[in-house]
């Protein structure tokens, strides 16, 4: 943290800017703005090591003479740490009646508690980016400093994070920055966020890297422009994409998926319809007998453990669950298409209705063009499977391979 003792968050450290840091800067010039860049569900491992919450460095001690950038990982909103902390929804005083449930989950007294454990989460983090922006504010830095939030992904839930349906993609993203930036403006255009190094490239003023490109685009011309709603109209589409997770098939394999997003619609492109979305039904034990059936960190283990995915899979035969369970787990088809605006909660794909064939191959063909401009491996090469030859440093899990998958479940998990 800026100063220890806020909050529990897994935090970076006060450090100089590694943009700026290198960078020869004009005397006679201004100090560039300070980076906050606060981020929720970002586990910061990386950054844990490099930047520790011990080694941070105070505002206090801050270079009088060079920005400093601060990067803000909350853990909280991640599943193991909601895992952590049951129950802290209601506790916290969270109606549970009036409680959002996303149409692709059952809405079951587990699940609203879970979503309020979730939001509540959320709110620990709102809470320490706010004391943040107090002690900014104190040290006479809030207006000098651009502040980005966002998270990593979507939220922790099935269907929803490593997914590329909306609820698994779509992110906040809030900037603040003095009177740079007319504040309290909704903007609607798309923003992928590979534009946040192009926007701090420009805002800093140091210039882009000569030895490498910088993907994205500058935000700086929309955060000034005073508009809201749709600022800049070429920003038409983003594009989207998975690999592997966790360990969660055969032979550590992923779920590689392609999409790209428009105002209107999402296309999703599935290389593999025959692996498992969420990952295997059932793992092996060392000794190559299988786990039991069950909802534990073995099976689906695409998806974090969870009181709804407990749940889903508890029920996985009950009548009124069992469509639920199959919109978290079950195979899809190599295409997917749905229209975000009239149905957010990408349940009801249109990839095979004869009425919407014109969008889906103009959305395919954009795809496609995008990723080998790209020089997406998966799809120019040289070699479409480099993804699946990276190591995993985490655990890994075994899964049988698909011919000795206990039948029940493909009877259970319709292809
Ligand atoms: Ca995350």
């Amino acid at each position: 943290m800026i100063k220890a003792g806020i909050g529990t968050a897994c935090v970076s450290g006060l450090i100089l800017s590694p943009l700026v840091a290198g960078a020869e800067l004009a005397d006679e010039r201004e100090r560039p703005p300070n980076i906050l860049y606060a981020i929720s569900d970002d586990q910061s491992w990386i950054h844990a090591g490099a930047y520790g919450f011990e080694e941070a460095r105070t505002l206090e001690e801050r270079p009088e003479e060079r920005p400093f950038f601060f990067w803000y990982g909350a853990r909280e909103p991640h599943p193991g740490t909601i895992r952590a902390n049951l129950g802290s929804g209601v506790a916290a005083g969270f109606d549970l009646e009036a409680i959002e449930v996303p149409p692709f989950l059952p809405d079951v007294p587990e699940v609203r508690s879970h979503i309020a454990d979730y939001l509540r989460m959320i709110e620990v983090f709102d809470e320490n980016l706010g004391a943040m922006l107090a002690m900014l504010e104190e040290a006479g830095e809030l207006d000098n400093t651009i502040v980005i939030v966002t998270s990593d992904h979507g939220m922790g839930f099935p269907r929803a994070k490593a997914n590329l349906y909306e609820y698994g993609v779509r992110v906040p993203l809030a900037v603040r920055w003095g009177a740079e930036v007319p504040a309290g403006r909704v903007v609607d255009d798309l923003i992928d966020l590979i534009d946040i190094t192009a926007t701090i490239y420009d805002a800093t003023g140091v210039g882009k890297p000569e030895e490498y490109p910088i993907s994205g685009r500058t935000m700086l011309g929309l955060l000034r422009s005073g508009k809201e709603g749709i600022v800049e109209p070429e920003r038409d589409a983003v594009y989207l994409g998975r690999e592997r997770h966790t360990s969660a098939r055969h032979d550590n394999l992923g779920y590689p998926i392609r999409a790209i997003r428009t105002q209107e619609y999402l296309y999703i492109h599935n290389f593999y319809p025959d692996r498992w979305p969420a990952g295997a039904p059932q793992a092996l034990r060392d000794d190559g007998s299988f786990y039991p059936r069950s909802h534990g960190g073995n099976a689906f283990a695409d998806i974090g453990d969870s009181p709804t995915k407990t749940f889903l899979v508890e029920n996985s035969d009950h009548e009124k669950y069992r469509e639920y369970f199959l919109l978290a787990v079950g195979r899809r088809p190599a295409e997917e298409l749905y229209d975000i605006r009239n149905d957010p909660g990408c349940l009801n794909n249109l990839a095979g209705h004869p009425e919407y064939a014109d969008i889906r191959l103009d959305l395919a063909k954009r795809l496609e063009t995008h990723l080998e401009e790209f020089g997406d491996p998966r799809i120019v090469g040289p070699d479409p499977e480099i993804f699946e030859t990276y190591l995993r440093y985490g655990g890994i899990r075994r899964y049988p391979p698909p011919e000795r998958e206990p039948e029940e479940w493909s009877r259970k998990i319709a292809p």
